[in-house]
């Protein structure tokens, strides 16, 4: 598999995918490179698993190229485990990711003991051609939330989530060090050793 689109829109994705792939010899089409821009679809799904393959399958039909979907999120154990799969949404429509940020904080404002702060990230990656899953490859990464915003690096929720072992959060770790940890590094990882191991399910790829 050489050429991948990688089938997301979300800018903070595919620079993690970007600098995981591309060293291993694939290369990685964003949606720009559909020869239509392709409304997105919708992500009726209610588990990364579902909204994965949904988006996977979608724009598998608009390319001859295997694509691979990423879905993920953030669970916040206080919450009930939301945002969940509604984390690029959470707070309502037209925050960016300092007000979802905002949002999250306020809602567990009132927890101060971080041990009951905690929270994990998942992905789930899908991997799909002409509208069929072909496989998918997952990842969680455990921590907890502080209570303000810390380090510029990453995006979405990295500033809130604190890396017990790692000493800080997300934003505050450089790329190379969140994708060793990562809940997409882990998943990119088990889909790389797919693909090298000659996973039978990946054979007709190219
Ligand atoms: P696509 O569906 O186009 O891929 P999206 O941003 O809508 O883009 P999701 O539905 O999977 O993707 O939402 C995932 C949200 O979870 C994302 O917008 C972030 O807010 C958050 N998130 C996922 N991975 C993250 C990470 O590594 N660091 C910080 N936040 C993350």
């Amino acid at each position: 598999m050489k050429r991948l689109l990688v089938a997301t829109g979300n800018p903070g994705k595919v620079r993690e995918f970007a600098r995981a792939l591309i060293p291993e010899g694939i290369e990685v089409l964003g949606l720009d490179s559909l020869k239509e821009a392709v409304a997105e679809p919708e992500e009726t799904g209610l588990t990364f698993e579902a909204n994965a393959m949904l988006k996977a399958e979608y724009y598998s039909l608009h390319t001859d190229k295997p694509a691979l979907a990423d879905d993920s999120g953030l669970e916040v154990d206080a919450l009930d485990k939301a945002p969940g799969v509604k984390s690029a949404r959470y707070g309502g429509p037209g925050l960016d990711d300092d007000g979802r940020n905002r949002a999250v904080l306020e809602a567990i404002s009132d927890i101060a003991d971080p041990a009951r702060r905690s929270a994990r990230f998942r992905c789930v990656l899908a991997l799909a051609a002409a509208g069929r899953t072909i496989a998918t490859f997952d990842g969680v990464v455990e921590g907890r939330l502080i209570e303000e915003p810390r380090g510029p690096n990453g995006f979405g929720y990295d500033p809130l989530f604190f890396h017990e072992p790692s000493g800080c959060t997300f934003g505050e770790l450089d790329p190379a060090a969140k994708q060793a940890v990562s809940h997409r590094g882990q998943a990119i990882r088990a889909l790389l050793e797919a693909l090298h191991s000659g996973d039978s399910r990946l054979a007709d790829l190219g």
